[in-house]
């Protein structure tokens, strides 16, 4: 049996190596973009739309049933009710709704990768069933990791490894890639505590100025949600 190749891209600024328009792609940013979108479907929001930016979050302000939610650099823009925080999505509210969302990453890397490619989110919040969708879907797969600001993040990677290793037991995936390699290494050492792992991580260190750590350990549990958020037709929403 031909077995399925796993690849890990660092940061949106490589995808263009990457980017072959067959693999399916599975998007990432642990903090906090993904795992907030897992949580708000699993919570019931209808479906998102992620938008590169603020101005194009707005065009939809009014709008009956649409929450809107932005965040850069880690805070919520003012004049939106929601930012990227996973706890906030943990409330009736947002049940039947639409969620416009633009994010500082998160919603750049997954614009990017749908242009050509079938889009899956990723969190260590979903994780069980993703492997096993991913597994069964039997295709080549790409997890983009979205970084910050087009550079390298220790949790994104983190969480590659973490998936890959979870893929590699279902025996019909491999992987040849230094990145993927490196991604592998960084779960093995990060596995047993993640949230210390992190502790040193310069996202986890801009949060923690921003008082956000809460936040954190949450977006670290896994199998909050068995959904699978997935692009169809430019918006995100749970595979049925
Ligand atoms: O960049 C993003 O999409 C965010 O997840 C960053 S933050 O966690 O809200 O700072």
């Amino acid at each position: 049996m031909k077995k399925n190749d796993i690849k890990v891209c660092l940061t949106p600024a490589l995808f263009e190596l990457y980017s072959d328009r067959k693999s399916v792609v599975v998007v990432v940013d642990i903090l906090r973009a993904t795992s907030a979108m897992c949580i708000a479907i699993e919570r019931g929001v209808e479906k998102i739309i992620p938008v590169s930016t603020v101005e194009e979050a707005l065009d939809f302000k009014g709008r009956e049933n649409h929450i809107l939610a932005a965040e850069r650099n880690g805070k919520i823009v003012s004049g939106f009710d929601y930012g990227n925080s996973p706890l906030t999505y943990l409330n009736e509210d947002i049940k039947g709704k639409t969620l416009v969302v633009t994010t500082t990453n998160g919603t750049k890397a997954i614009n990017i990768a749908k242009v050509d490619h079938h889009v899956v989110i990723g969190s260590f919040l979903n994780i069980n069933s993703l492997s096993e969708y991913l597994s069964d879907l039997n295709k080549d797969i790409i997890i983009l990791c979205a970084g910050w600001k087009n550079d390298f993040c220790l949790e994104d990677t983190m969480f590659a490894g973490a998936l890959i290793n979870q893929l590699v037991k279902k025996n019909n995936f491999q992987h040849f890639s230094d990145s993927c390699s490196v991604a592998s290494l960084i779960y093995k050492t990060a596995e047993i505590d993640m949230f210390d792992f992190l502790k040193d991580s310069q996202h986890r260190k801009r949060l923690s100025d921003l008082n956000i750590n809460e936040d954190v350990s949450y977006c670290l549990k896994r199998n909050e949600t068995n959904l699978i958020p997935i692009i169809v037709e430019d918006q995100i929403e749970a595979f049925k």
